[in-house]
């Protein structure tokens, strides 16, 4: 499948291992949706018909609560690929400059324009999966020299045409990363607000050839809590609909293109998304729906756990963990703020494929989305309650370009200043200007909008949650563990530093 405008792309990673001894090389594939949510039968939404990843979740363990670590794009794959929160990689590569650049930090992230190919491919060894793929910043082609990796490729035969690559020993981590359901009303409206007109074969919008176009009447939608009830946001979400079923497809062609090259049973197969859907109090947000992910995690070896589902507190940290871990790769030793070794904060996930453990808390921060919108939150989830620290209370909350123009925003713009009714869970002011301390209890108000942090009766878990979390922000080196109120001194032992900012 040919991914629409930025498209898809794809980074094949070959592991070199030392400790594996199997007679087949165990792999990985990591599936992205790139704002994604819960709209997929294999959560329980039967407004919407995503069958490949219905089909996957049925090999798969189901996770109902996995949370991203920060709810933007480029931070949540910096996160994602090096199993540290984005506290840490963005400033300790760009300071807190430019924590948008569509780099994954220190990250060797694959392939780039050549630069960073691997030396099989540099060699025009073509042997091996690290040598068949080049990328560049947004697409996908074959390495110089190299025959051309027949996955995505319509009417491709799949065992055949793959080829002796994928029959090497060497085994590979492959991530396929989609541009779908994102939005792209604000840079590519002429194909639709999600582009979801993007290859449907409609004059001037060009075809992908191995995509089935899904439609829906916005009448037929779930709108969740957190999204108007309007007929705007309908729209919107149908449109939305119709790219996740783009993205399902192509999910469906991957796992064909692995199970038919014969690897799919040697393959643990991970789906998940970056970040929170684009609405309001989603992507950019730390409330729920802004971290709340998708996680299916489907393993060959443990059919047992297929179609189970885990109550786990699990968090996207615990990815790199859980790939290294299936690798047999030791984790790695390295700093990035001078002396200061970074230790990857996640677990490994592979112990949840043999029994249900009892894991129960998970943290998120957010610093930055676009480059204007500096609203630094951290939040910890522990059992039923969830604690937001917003350090920029002060402020109201920023809005991003690309949801400021979608038609479920601008309607509620309309709607608010014309004085009509909204069909939403909040207002507009409530959703600019938050309380420096928010504080849920999931289990009575699952949609959080009664904050209890100033209830006395609530005083002991507020502080629980404040001591997880700023041990967390400790052992994970966040340069603002010590705001708002304090600055961090780190000469001879790092402190607090009172600011005496009347905060
Ligand atoms: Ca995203």
């Amino acid at each position: 499948m040919r991914s629409s405008g930025q498209g898809c792309w794809v980074l094949l990673i070959s592991v070199g291992l030392c400790c594996v001894h199997r007679a087949r090389p165990r792999n990985v594939l990591l599936i992205l949706a790139d704002d994604g949510g819960f709209e997929s039968g294999a959560y329980n939404n039967s407004a919407i018909s995503t069958p490949h990843l219905d089909a996957l979740a049925r090999r798969s363990l189901v996770f109902r609560n996995a949370f991203t670590s920060v709810s933007s794009c480029s931070p949540s794959r910096a996160s994602l690929l090096t199993g540290l929160p984005q506290s840490v990689v963005f400033p300790g590569k760009y300071k807190s400059q430019s924590p948008m650049g569509r780099t994954c930090g220190p990250v060797r992230r694959g392939v780039k324009d050549g630069e960073n190919l691997s030396e099989d491919a540099k060699s025009g060894a073509c042997e091996g999966p690290a040598s068949l793929l080049a990328a560049s910043e947004w697409n996908v082609r074959p390495a110089p020299g190299c025959p051309p990796l027949q996955l995505l490729r319509p009417g491709a035969e799949p065992a055949t045409a793959a080829g002796p690559s994928w029959h090497s020993h060497r085994p590979f981590f492959l991530y396929v990363a989609f541009h779908d359901p994102h939005r792209c009303g604000h840079s590519q409206p002429q194909y639709g607000a999600f582009c979801e007109k993007f290859g449907n074969g409609e004059s001037g919008m060009g075809r992908i050839p191995d995509w089935t176009p899904q439609t829906y009447n916005p009448k037929d939608v779930q709108v969740p809590y957190f999204v108007p009830d309007t007929p705007a946001a309908r729209a919107d979400l149908a449109a939305q609909y119709t790219t996740i079923g783009r993205m399902d497809q192509g999910i469906g062609l991957v796992l064909q293109e692995l199970r038919g090259a014969g690897v799919l049973n040697d393959t643990l197969v991970i789906f998940t998304s970056d970040n929170g859907i684009p609405f309001p109090s989603g992507r950019t947000n730390l409330y729920w729906p802004g971290t709340a992910e998708p996680m299916l995690v489907s393993s060959p070896e443990h059919p047992k756990r297929w179609g189970q589902v885990s109550e786990a507190y699990v968090s996207l940290l615990d990815l790199t963990p859980t790939i290294l871990d299936w690798f047999s790769i030791p984790y790695p030793s390295y700093a990035i703020f001078g002396t200061k070794t970074v230790q990857l904060t996640g677990r490994s996930l592979l112990p949840v494929l043999e029994a249900e453990p009892l894991w129960t808390t998970v943290f998120g921060s957010q610093s930055y989305h676009e480059v204007t919108m500096s609203y630094p939150m951290r939040s910890v989830h522990h059992q039923n309650f969830h604690l937001v620290h917003n350090l920029h209370f002060k402020m109201p909350f920023p809005i991003d370009q690309d949801f400021y123009i979608s038609p479920t925003f601008q309607d509620l713009l309309n709607r608010t200043t014309a004085g009509q009714p909204t069909g939403w869970y909040k207002d507009l002011h409530q959703y600019y200007y938050r309380e420096r301390w928010e504080l849920y209890d999931r289990n009575q108000d699952p949609h959080e909008t009664h904050n209890l942090a100033a209830d006395p009766r609530y005083t002991q878990v507020l502080e629980l949650l404040q001591t997880q979390l700023v041990k967390w922000q400790w052992e994970t080196h966040d340069p603002w563990v010590c705001a708002p109120d304090g600055v961090l001194e780190e000469k001879l032992a790092p402190q607090c530093r009172p600011l005496h900012n009347e905060l």
